[in-house]
């Protein structure tokens, strides 16, 4: 268990990240990859093409596509495990929500460049980013199944606008590619059974290289306005949230969504 909740929530808040060093057993991320490597094979399978010519990641691995109601189970019970809810709530106290998971491995094109961004940016213009990082908290929780070379994050940048090689770069003007290297890049190896907890919106990257699988759990503060990135199909149902020892990361989740549905409604009358 963690020793000191508050002291993450200082790290967390100062630098946008921490890490904690084999947190989970090997028994844990065992059966964990499992499950996982289950999912990636049939994904793949279904994805031949894209995984061959661009892929890095996949998501919705919580979804009833590719894994069978009790590997759900399972992967909802680690998702949720007293384990996480404890990171989690050490950093949003109050009803934090679910939002998807993806998995990240290596391109199959060893050309293709690990690359620096911030999620964020791909939803906002620039002014919207500034908004995001100001106003909101996406924090992606990364549980690596190998070691792995791990992430480059940029510290502070959860909370900073970019300075002007940052901008040049992810932006990639002025000449420069977002693959080029930045010197304010902070590089955090990461092994099976360590935590990596880091803002969804700074700035960061992930290392390509050594045999890379890792699942990364996305959750966010309800504050936020994130419950329309949410696919139903990723929650669980009724008989399954019955089977989930602390399901009040989904339950949250479901409440966001009825209370959407039901302003929506309120906003567009028949
Ligand atoms: O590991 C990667 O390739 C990128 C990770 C990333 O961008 C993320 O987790 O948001």
């Amino acid at each position: 268990m963690i020793e000191d909740p508050k002291q993450l929530s200082r790290d967390y808040d100062s630098q946008g990240y921490f890490v904690i060093r084999q947190y989970f057993t090997e028994d844990e991320i065992s059966s964990l990859r499992q499950t996982i490597l289950k999912f990636h094979q049939a994904w793949k399978k279904d994805h031949q093409v894209f995984y061959e010519e661009e892929a890095f990641n996949s998501s919705l691995i919580t979804g009833s596509e590719y894994l069978a109601p009790e590997d759900r189970v399972k992967l909802f019970n680690f998702i949720s495990s007293t384990k996480m809810m404890a990171v989690v709530e050490s950093l949003i106290p109050n009803s934090p929500a679910f939002m998807n998971t993806q998995l990240f491995f290596n391109p199959v094109n060893p050309q293709q460049k690990d690359f620096w961004h911030r999620d964020c940016q791909y939803d906002h213009n620039l002014e919207g980013q500034q908004k995001a990082i100001a106003e909101t908290q996406v924090v992606h929780l990364r549980v690596p199944l190998f070691d792995e070379l791990g992430m480059e994050l940029v510290p502070g940048t959860h909370k900073r606008w970019d300075n002007a090689e940052e901008f040049n770069v992810r932006q990639e003007v002025k000449g420069k590619v977002s693959s080029d290297d930045l010197s304010t890049g902070e590089k955090i190896p990461l092994a099976a059974g360590d935590l990596l907890v880091f803002s969804a919106d700074m700035i960061h990257r992930g290392l390509y290289g050594l045999d890379r699988l890792a699942l990364d759990i996305l959750v966010f503060d309800p504050q936020g306005d994130f419950v329309d990135y949410v696919d139903d199909d990723c929650l669980p149902d009724m008989a399954m949230l019955d089977k989930i020892h602390d399901p009040r990361l989904f339950v949250h989740t479901m409440q966001l969504k009825t209370f959407s549905k039901d302003q929506h409604c309120l906003d567009n009358p028949k």
